[in-house]
């Protein structure tokens, strides 16, 4: 399988600022932890991160006949992109939503997803792990929606 890892805007700053949020491993690193399960899993995977809502909307069209799933942490953009959701909605891919904090347990603005209800499930809480649940869930939707 091919899947596509999707980070949205100021994961890039992971590990670097806000360690008493959202810890203290970088992005390259879960990355790094991702490529090593995948290989056991015998996945492909591809992982992006951008601070573009555009940008974000791009990969997900592109990823039509390339990726057989995708893992989807949209960041900020969780809670405010329509365009993100169309996407989703439009390749039909399987997606998994995923997050590092529990955005249940926070701020209210943070409690609703727009792309949720697009996705196949959604995965938040578990810090980077979320990352390696991400990957068994979409390992295990072998591609179907
Ligand atoms: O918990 C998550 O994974 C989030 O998707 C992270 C987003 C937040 O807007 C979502 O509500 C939940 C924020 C990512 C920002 O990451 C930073 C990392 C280090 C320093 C500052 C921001």
């Amino acid at each position: 399988m091919n899947i596509l890892f999707l980070n949205g805007p100021n994961l890039n700053l992971l590990g670097q600022r806000q360690p008493e949020i959202y810890g203290r491993t970088t992005l390259a690193e879960i990355e790094a932890t991702v490529r090593l399960r995948a290989a056991k899993l015998g996945a492909e995977i591809d992982f992006r991160q951008s601070n573009l809502e555009g940008e974000m909307v791009e990969w997900v069209q592109q990823a039509q006949g390339k990726f057989d799933a995708l893992v989807l942490n949209a960041a900020a953009y969780t809670h405010t992109s329509i365009a993100l959701r169309d996407a989703i909605a439009a390749v039909g891919i399987p997606t998994i939503e995923i997050h590092l904090s529990n955005v249940h347990s926070r701020e209210e603005f943070r409690h609703r997803s727009l792309i949720a209800a697009v996705c196949r499930g959604q995965i938040c809480g578990f810090g980077p792990f979320s990352y390696i649940l991400g990957l068994e869930a979409a390992v295990n939707t072998n591609g179907k929606l």
